[in-house]
């Protein structure tokens, strides 16, 4: 009795490993699927940080046992970025783990960005192979003139934009201050939802501010038009972890529902709105806003104080409606690396007030 029941249930096994099904390859095994939680990963390291490590998780989102035969670092800086202590590994169906990358620029002599690839390979020989973009900004230290220039947070992260800067070696996006657009930057203070079905998205791609009070900065949205605009907040930027204020693909704390990945989400108001970042230090300047719309800059006589980038992909196509706003929260370093934030579904909707 015991033994035909067994006989029927190897019977019922064996038909469910050779069922087939969509996608995969008929009378094979099921086989693990390589999924991977980013496709880039963006890096910066110099002065009192010599070397940078973020996380990447491996899972297996298929049915049977996914094996990671290779991971190498390929292209022209692969020798700055390393995965300490991992050799190929196997997951069952359903498993991940979080694989550690990091990177370590050389030294003064190689400021600035450097570009990699991680390949990472599935399976046996002509196993298939997902790739990961890795950007490393190696920086000369933190704060005043030893920031990055916008223009080489760009790079780092292989968006192919101009900002204006005749020296990216310097923190200076211009030398002069000036209200004019440079570079790619367009005129757009305020803005309108693209498609009105989905939301905006408000993503912090890095952060070269005040690292040490807290919060760095917030930021959000406000409906234009009104005297006093009332500020909708989205997002803070804590200190911690680390220089968390001096950073690419900073640690960000959401203040709506509804964030993933570092990738905030709000439903915009059907008219037109701006956005704003707040300071809190008293460091150079007492507890500052400042607003995409100049004429509420009232801190300086020549207010431009957010500049917009529309978005390029790394081979070069423009992006719908997506655009980066580079802030400079004061008018001592004429950076605008202060908060550089990326805000998708957005068009522009007039020039300004
Ligand atoms: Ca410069
Ligand atoms: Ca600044
Ligand atoms: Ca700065």
């Amino acid at each position: 009795m015991k033994k035909s029941l067994l006989i029927a249930l190897s019977a019922v096994l064996a038909g469910c490993a050779e069922t087939t099904r969509p996608g995969e390859d008929s009378g094979g095994p099921p086989v693990g699927t390589l999924t991977l939680s980013r496709s880039e990963m963006v890096f910066n390291a110099g002065g009192d940080v010599p070397s940078d490590r973020r996380t990447l998780q491996v899972s297996n989102t298929g049915e049977g046992t996914l094996n990671v035969s290779g991971l190498a670092v390929t292209g022209e800086d692969a020798a700055r970025f390393a995965l300490p202590g991992v050799s190929p590994f196997s997951l069952a169906a359903g498993e991940s783990r979080e694989l550690a990358v990091t990177f370590t620029p050389n030294s003064d002599a190689d400021l600035g960005p450097q570009n990699a690839t991680l390949r990472v390979t599935q399976g046996g020989e002509g196993g298939s192979v997902q790739e990961v973009y890795l950007g490393g900004l190696s920086v000369e230290g933190q704060e005043g003139t030893k920031e990055p220039s916008v223009q080489w947070i760009f790079d780092t992260y292989g968006f192919p934009i101009q900002t204006g800067d005749e020296d990216p070696t310097t923190s200076a996006l211009v030398e002069e201050a000036t209200n004019a657009p440079v570079g790619d930057e367009v005129v757009a203070q305020t803005f309108r939802r693209a498609d009105p079905t989905q939301p905006v998205t408000v993503e912090v791609l890095a952060t070269f501010a005040v690292p040490n009070v807290e919060p760095v900065f917030e930021f959000g949205f406000y409906e234009a038009g009104a005297a006093e605009p009332s500020l909708q907040k989205l997002l803070s930027l804590p200190i911690r972890p680390g220089l968390n204020g001096q950073r690419l693909g900073p640690v960000i704390v959401p203040s709506v529902p509804g964030a993933e990945a570092g990738v905030v989400s709000f439903n915009a108001p059907g008219g037109t709105f701006g956005f704003y970042s707040s300071w809190p230090t008293t460091r150079f300047f007492e507890q500052r806003t400042v607003f995409t719309e100049d004429a509420r800059n009232t801190f300086d006589a020549l207010p431009h104080h957010v500049r917009p980038y529309p978005l390029k992909e790394r081979g070069g196509a423009p992006v719908e409606n997506a655009y980066i706003l580079a802030t400079d929260e004061s008018n001592r370093l004429n950076d605008y690396n202060d908060a550089v934030v990326l805000i998708r579904n957005v068009q522009p909707a007039e020039a300004g007030l």
